[in-house]
């Protein structure tokens, strides 16, 4: 059997800006803090990092492999002073046979990458590339005949289920590295034994319970295992996997199961303030506890391949799941390799989550639009292949704003969907709901998705009269207020996802006086706060019954009359001033009143049933400084040249 060991504790990092070596645990990341900073200008080259361990007793034929579940962005592995293995590509797991080079004392040096060059993906994008070895490293014991390892860092285990009649059907194709017979078993969610195949043998499960998305997401468990001519067990493996069907229909939009099943959500980036991509499981649960508070049920996971464990939490919860490669905003002269062998690591690694229903090819990638015949190939390379590897998902790619609807980058592949700012940085919402009619007109049988829409939203900011840019909470509520009108006038969109669940690390950026972040999350980088935004949507979105008042951070306020708003699943609100009825509303998700202010303190309270919320608000003479951004609002997150 093999023997999985996580040697997360105990490397050594030597800094490359001042040659310490210190002694650290993973997940790592040099660029934790200069990489959020501002400036462009956080440390991209290479780092080194060591871990000693001891060689485990080994039996004949055995072999040990070390697993990387994301090092950024290349790295070589070199064992004892021999080079082992490299990777390029700072998302996906990846694996080294480390078996001939081993002694009894072993030193693993890993010298990690994140430097610049025209070869690995990404190298242009909105968010920082934060160098190190940032996820879980495993050392994996195997016996001679073992399930194999080497496959694009897949698990050795494909699965395939489809639901038929009420039957499920499944076919879970085990790869080895042996002669040796498999023997396959399927356990449901409660972990009875519902089946027993062979590898690459079809069978049936009556009455099958099917992967419902958010309702009920139900997950069956294969296992497989290899036997020895005495039936004694050499290896197994085993992976969650789900009965579900999904269809897109470019009139009617998504369905799952063969039921409508109208996609809205929110794109997440996995990085932290103060800690980058070294995120710990802790984190993943939160971000994945936020989304499912505000209601959404479905994730676009950008812009790169995000951890196993995520996908694993996305099945869980039955989240639909739009996963994609890190091919954005410019064509690489030398990245196709990499972008098939990237994608080919995403689908193998990530196949058997019934949550990912598709695999996004490119992301902007008309920004810098130059190599467009090598653009163009690469495009129909990825999507040939990826009906071939995976013909039961579709494929899809996020257009630029630029990109016009005639352009042939949006008719490659299976559906589409275009990034859109309109209303942000672009001005005009009513943009939105013209676009979108004008592509469905000119284009009835494509199917359209939003891949991103989102506006700039600092709890800090604030303004009676919120305009475009100013990154006010208050416009991002206006924003988005409008966006969800107009996507209730256009029910054949396919998914709608807002950008961006949280807010993250973009060095290159200035905005809203603080620099190195993109402020368009519904949630802080930290987490901490849930902005108003994020309460509009959990009140179009969840079913839970809750009264939210805006503004609580807005509290010296200027006008004479207020805007007193109030997000809520209840229907109907009653505001109250200095503990004074002042009238009871009825509406629709978004109740609000316009109330005269006095000088100085004013108590506010918004209530209906058994819930109550207040606030103080301090009525003063002249608008409030600190409110206005004061240095730096560049909409642009390119590295400035000095
Ligand atoms: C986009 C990009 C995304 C950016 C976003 C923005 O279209 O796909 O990576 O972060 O715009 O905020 O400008």
């Amino acid at each position: 059997m093999r023997k999985v060991t996580n040697i997360n504790a105990d490397w050594i990092f030597v800094d490359p800006k001042t040659q310490k070596a210190e002694n650290v645990t993973l997940p790592h990341t040099w660029n934790a803090l200069d990489g959020q900073d501002g400036g462009g200008d956080y440390y991209r080259g290479e780092a080194v990092y060591f871990h000693s361990f001891s060689c485990p007793e080994m039996k004949e034929g055995e072999r040990l492999y070390v697993e990387f579940k994301g090092v950024n962005s290349s790295c070589r592995v070199i064992l004892n002073e021999q080079e082992v293995g490299k990777h390029d590509g700072g998302y996906s797991t990846f694996r080294i046979d480390l078996t001939s080079g081993l002694k009894k004392e072993n030193v693993l040096k890993v010298l990690v990458d994140n430097r610049e060059n025209d070869r690995v993906y990404p190298q242009k994008a909105d968010f920082t590339f934060y160098g190190g070895i940032y996820r879980d490293v495993n050392l994996i014991q195997v016996p001679k005949d073992h399930f194999d390892l080497d496959y694009f860092g897949s698990k050795g285990l494909k699965v395939d289920a489809t639901p038929k009649d009420g039957k499920g059907e499944v076919t879970v194709h085990a790869f080895t590295k042996s002669d040796k017979k498999v023997e396959i078993t399927i356990q449901d969610q409660e972990g009875n034994k519902v089946l027993s195949l062979k590898n690459s043998e079809t069978g049936t499960i009556d009455n099958v319970h099917l992967w419902d998305g958010r309702k009920d997401p139900y997950l069956y468990i294969a296992i497989a295992r290899l036997l020895d001519e005495d039936g004694s067990v050499l290896d197994a493996v085993s992976t969650r996997f789900g009965f579900r069907t999904f269809s897109f229909d470019s009139k009617r939009g998504f369905f799952l199961n063969g039921r409508p099943y109208p996609l809205h959500g929110v794109s997440r980036h996995q990085d932290r303030l103060g800690k980058g991509n070294a995120i710990s499981r802790k984190d993943h649960i939160q971000d994945m506890e936020l989304i499912e508070e505000v209601g959404a049920n479905t994730i676009r996971l950008a812009h790169y391949q995000h951890d196993d464990f995520f996908y694993d939490l996305c099945d869980e919860k039955g989240m639909i799941v739009w996963a994609e490669i890190p091919y954005i905003s410019k064509h690489l002269q030398n990245g196709d390799e990499n972008a098939i062998q990237q994608m080919k690591e995403l689908v193998y690694q990530q196949y058997n989550h019934p949550a990912i229903v598709v695999w996004g090819v490119s992301n902007e990638i008309t920004m810098v639009n130059k190599n467009r015949k090598a653009m163009l190939a690469l495009h129909h390379r990825l999507n040939d292949m990826l009906h071939k590897i995976d013909p039961a998902r579709k494929t899809t790619l996020a257009c630029y704003a630029m990109c016009t609807p005639f352009d042939k980058t949006a008719h490659l592949t299976d559906i589409v969907s275009w990034n859109l700012y309109l209303g942000w940085y672009v001005p005009f919402f009513f943009l939105n709901d013209l676009w979108i009619s004008f592509f469905h007109f000119l284009y009835p049988k494509r199917v359209l998705g939003y891949s991103e829409y989102g506006a700039e939203g600092m709890p800090n900011l604030h303004s009676p009269k919120p305009k475009r840019f100013d990154n006010t909470e208050e416009y991002q509520c206006l924003y988005h207020e409008h966006l969800l009108e107009c996507f209730k006038r256009h029910p054949y969109l396919w998914a709608t996802h807002v950008w961006n669940m949280f807010d993250f690390g973009s060095d290159g950026r200035d905005q809203g006086g603080d620099p190195g972040k993109n402020h368009k999350g519904l949630v802080t980088f930290d987490r901490a706060i849930k902005k108003d935004a994020f309460y509009l949507y959990k009140a179009f979105w969840s079913d839970e019954k809750f009264l939210h008042l805006c503004g609580k951070r807005y509290v010296n306020r200027h006008e004479r009359k207020t805007e007193i708003k109030v997000y809520t699943t209840l229907g109907q609100v009653t505001l109250f001033h200095d503990g004074k009825k002042v009238e009871t509303k009825t509406g629709d998700k978004i109740i609000a009143f316009h109330l005269p202010l006095h000088e100085g303190k004013n108590e506010i309270a918004v209530s209906s049933g058994d819930f109550r919320e207040e606030m103080t608000i301090n009525k003063v003479a002249v608008p409030d400084d600190s409110y206005k951004v004061h240095s730096g609002n560049s909409m642009s997150w390119e590295k400035k040249k000095k």
